[in-house]
Order: C-alpha cells, then structure tokens, then sequence
C-alpha cells in the first residue's frame, strides 16, 4: 500500500522526538529543541535533503498531530502509561541496560515487558513505513528500537536500513542470558548496516550472530536470508558538536561564568568537576569514594580543593535508579560532614539540569574533570570538555571502559574499579605541569575537532550507503535458515578463527551444536 501524506527520503527513529513539550501559563504548547548531539547531526545531514524523525514526544497517552520544526517533519507514536512503564522503564531500562553494560546490577525478566517491548517497536516500524518515500533511507537508534530493522524491512523492503547503537553491545555471555535473544538478533539482522561506538562492540554482536544464531560470518559481515543478504557491522563513534559548542563556550558571558563559578565555590586552587546523568553505569560511588580517601588522607582538601559533582536526575521510577540517588546523596553528605569545612564544604551536589551555556561554563571552571564511567557507550560529557577547553587549561579523568577512551588516549586514564589506582590518576591529573597538561589538551581537542559530530553522521550515512547490495525482489523475504535458535556453546577459538579466515565461520553452526 503507498502510504498516504508526505514522505521522505531520510527518515530517523529514535525512543524520542528531539524535542520537548513546553506548556505556558496560559495552556500553550510549544515544543522546544532539545540539546543533544543527534538533533544537531540531524540537523547538518537534512539541510540538503528533508527528512523525518519518529518518535515519542515525552508523554503517555494520544501522540498529537505531525508537525514541522527546524526544518524536520516530526511524526510522534503514542505510548500508553503501560508501555511506558513496561516497554521503556521495563524492558528497555530495566533489562536491556544492565545486560549491555556488563550486569553492573542485575537485569530484571518479565514476559509483559518483552510483549510491550515488541509492540511498541511494531508501532514504530508502522510510522517508519508511513512516512519513508520511495527507496528512503531509514536509520533507526538504539537498544529500545532493535527489533525495528526487521519489522520495516517486512513492510518496506525497498528501503535502506541502518540502526546505531549508542550503548555497549556487550559479549555473548552477558548478551546469552537475554531469554529473547535470538529475536533480538533477528531484528537487528533486518537493517543492512549496523553501526557502533567500538569495534569491540561490533565484533559482541557479530560472535552473538554465530553462536546464538549459528549464522554464517566473516570479518565484519553476517550472512542471513539463505546467503542472500549480508549485513555490515562496524564501529562508528558518535561525537559532539565541536564548533558550535566552542563557539559557544569562547562567549564573553560564558567565560565570565565560568570566573563566576569559582569565585561563587572560594576560587579553590582545584577545582574537580563530575557531570553525569544519575546512573549506577557512571562510576559516580567509585569516584566519591577515591576523592573521599585522598581527602582523609590528607593528600587533598577543602578549602584548596574542592568537587562539584552534578547529577541529572534519570529513570527515577526505576528502583535501581532510585537507590543510586539514595546511597550517593548519603555518601555526599557524609563527606561533607566528616570532611569540610564551614562555608568550604568537600563536594558541591548539584540533582538539577543545566542550561548548555551553564555547562560550558561549568566545564571552563573545572581544572580536573572526572570521567569514571564502569561502562560507557562513548561519553559525550569527556568531549565535551575537551571541546570547551578552547584555553588549553584543565585535565581529563577518562575511564578505559568508556567509548571516549578508545579516542582520547592521551587523557588520564583510570581504571575505576582500582581505587588506590584512581586516587594515583586523580593526584597525578592536579599535580602534572601546566605545560605538559596543555600539549595532552591541544592533542585531545584536536580529535575531537577532527571527529566531530557532522562527520559521524557523514560517515554513517556513506556506510549506509555503501552497505552490501539488497537482494533481488525474488529473493526478498526468504526465512533464515538458521532461525531456530543455537545453544550457547562456544567453538574454540582457534576453530572460530581459522573457519572465519577461510569464509566458512559459523557454517551451520559447526562446532557450535552439541
Ligand atoms: P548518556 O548515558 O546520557 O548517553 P553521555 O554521553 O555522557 O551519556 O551524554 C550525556 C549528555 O547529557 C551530555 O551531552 C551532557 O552534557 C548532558 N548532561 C549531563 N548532565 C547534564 C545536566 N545536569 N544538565 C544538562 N545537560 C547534562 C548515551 C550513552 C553514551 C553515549 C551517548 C551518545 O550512554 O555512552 O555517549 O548516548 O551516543
């Protein structure tokens, strides 16, 4: 069936609209842009062609009508209050998240929730086939969307899919214990290029291919459709906005901000910085309990040294979210009350947004910024810094186990679970050189400024492009062959090995079935 109103040759589906409801006092709607870097990558690709973005507009209940801003058609899909609860702080949160950033807390199963989970993509995969012209190309983000490659491929199989994930895709083992993990596979099976923060990442997804669905594969490549299709996985690291965040961070107001800062925390002569949103993932207890040790030993202290650590609520009906708040707000204020001083407190908490001018100039005033993360897709937050220090001044705390760090080596790197460790990195990041730290400065920027968020897209886009050609309408739509699910049992890995160099990794599954 052709669909009916307009339709566009780009098409994005996101969990979200980039865009929030506002509602005036006297009752009217207007919808703001929401700041991130996807929208202003968006943004820099539909300046030459137009485009539309799917997605949730933020409230449950009817999704009002389509409508047009910046230059994007906007097509919002309803979610009910259940499938909020079930589809987005369920499954999505509440089990996805912890299984691909490494069980960090248990992952919790319901079979409501996956039944949710696959409505709500179906939904989306309904508004994609709506609203993609003629041959579109569809590009679908992130874990709460993974089954939406195959359901638009079912329903428009003339258009081009990619799907980018911007968490950890994480190893079989962890990924083996997800009871719908073969349809997970299946669904993502449906795009032709699949992209993702690290290679490490893709190549999770690809051995997931082999074992789970005993799918034939070589390098970066997964065969599926009775060896009719190939699907490309690779790496393609999301970055930020690096010129018009430094251009917004060189602004007068800004910069006097950033003195306003300080001065408004004693002009200390370090000033420690932590911007996360409030998740278990973000290494945010590892890090109070490092600077908490280096300050009752006294190698740090109040009033010299001070820590702003702002934490922007998140998932807060989630009950390991909720938890999280609870045990750092006591740990910050045990902090404080053990180790400030009056009027010169250890940690400043902050549980609120900010502005992106606030943070610019948040993150100008901070001489050592703390980046901790357990496990991190890639961090936009250690960018960020990076790309605010247009000064060359301050130093980066990046943890090994974020995407940022694969980038950014030159940053201090610290492994988060080894305390003594990180409280080494942390002393070492204060006490380094002016000198030596603004030549690690200009080297950090000049990665980001070079990999910026324009180019991502760019970059995603082409290799969309260039993703292995569809099959022939004859061919389209073949059942996999391997569509019955594998058990876990791993080839050894010289098998797997030698089977992939030669072409025939995974051929049914050998090696793999008991
Ligand atoms: P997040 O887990 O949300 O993103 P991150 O990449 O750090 O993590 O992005 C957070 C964003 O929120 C940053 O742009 C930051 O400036 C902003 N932010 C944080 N605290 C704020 C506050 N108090 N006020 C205003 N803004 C605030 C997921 C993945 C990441 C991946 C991104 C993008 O988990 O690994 O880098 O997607 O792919």
């Amino acid at each position: 069936m052709p669909p009916a109103g307009p339709t566009y040759d780009l098409v994005i589906a996101a969990n979200r609209l980039p865009v929030d409801k506002v509602v005036a006092d006297d009752g009217e709607v207007e919808w703001r842009r929401s700041p991130g870097g996807l929208v202003t990558a968006m943004e820099s690709v539909m300046r030459t062609q137009p485009g539309a973005w799917v997605g949730w507009a933020g409230d449950a209940g009817e999704a009002p009508e389509p409508f047009d801003e910046h230059g994007i058609y906007l097509h919002p899909v309803s979610l009910s209050a259940d499938e909020v609860r079930d589809y987005y702080e369920g499954f999505a949160n509440d089990t996805l998240w912890p299984i691909y950033h490494d069980v960090i807390v248990p992952a919790t199963f319901h079979r409501e929730w996956w039944a949710s989970y696959q409505a709500v993509n179906e939904r989306f995969a309904e508004a994609v086939a709506q609203v993609a012209a003629e041959g579109a190309r569809v590009w679908v983000q992130d874990y709460q969307l993974q089954l939406v490659p195959a359901l638009v491929r079912k329903l428009r199989p003339d258009v081009r899919i990619g799907w980018f994930n911007h968490i950890p895709f994480p190893p079989v083992e962890l990924f083996a214990q997800l009871p719908w993990r073969a349809q997970l596979l299946e669904g993502l099976l449906g795009a032709d290029f699949l992209g993702f923060q690290r290679q490490a990442d893709a190549r999770n997804f690809v051995r997931a291919c082999r074992q789970l669905l005993g799918a034939s594969t070589k390098r970066d490549r997964v065969t599926v459709e009775g060896a009719h299709r190939q699907v490309r996985a690779a790496a393609i690291p999301i970055s930020v906005d690096f010129q018009g965040l430094e251009e917004l961070a060189k602004r007068p107001d800004v910069m006097a901000r950033a003195r306003e800062i300080r001065a408004s925390v004693g002009d200390p002569e370090v000033l420690m910085l932590g911007v996360d949103r409030l998740d278990y993932t973000k290494g945010i207890r590892h890090r109070l309990k490092a600077y908490e040790e280096l300050l009752s030993e006294r190698h740090l202290g109040p009033p010299e040294v001070t820590l702003v650590q702002v934490a922007t609520p998140s998932r807060e009906r989630v009950d390991a979210y909720r938890n999280l708040r609870a045990e750092i707000e006591q740990t910050v204020g045990r902090i404080n009350g053990e180790l400030g001083k009056i009027g010169a407190p250890a940690v400043h908490y902050m549980h609120h947004s900010y502005p992106r001018e606030e943070m610019a100039a948040l993150f100008q005033a901070a001489d050592v910024m703390l980046v901790t993360p357990l496990r991190d897709g890639m961090n936009l937050v250690a960018k960020e810094y990076v790309t605010c220090r247009h000064d060359l001044g301050g130093a980066l705390v990046l943890s090994e186990f974020t995407g940022a760090w694969h980038e950014l080596h030159q940053a201090f790197a610290c492994n988060p679970h080894d305390i003594e460790g990180l409280k080494q990195t942390i002393l070492r990041a204060v006490n380094t050189p002016a000198k030596d730290k603004q030549r690690i400065m200009k080297a950090l920027r000049r990665r980001v400024a070079d990999h910026d968020v324009q180019r991502w897209a760019a970059r995603y886009l082409a290799a969309l492009d260039a993703a292995p050609d569809q099959p022939s309408p004859e061919t389209r739509g073949r059942p996999t062959p391997h569509a019955q699910e594998t058990p876990l049992m791993p080839a050894p890995a010289e098998a797997a090995e030698a089977a992939e160099a030669a072409g025939t990794a995974g051929t049914p599954a050998r090696g793999v079935r008991s």
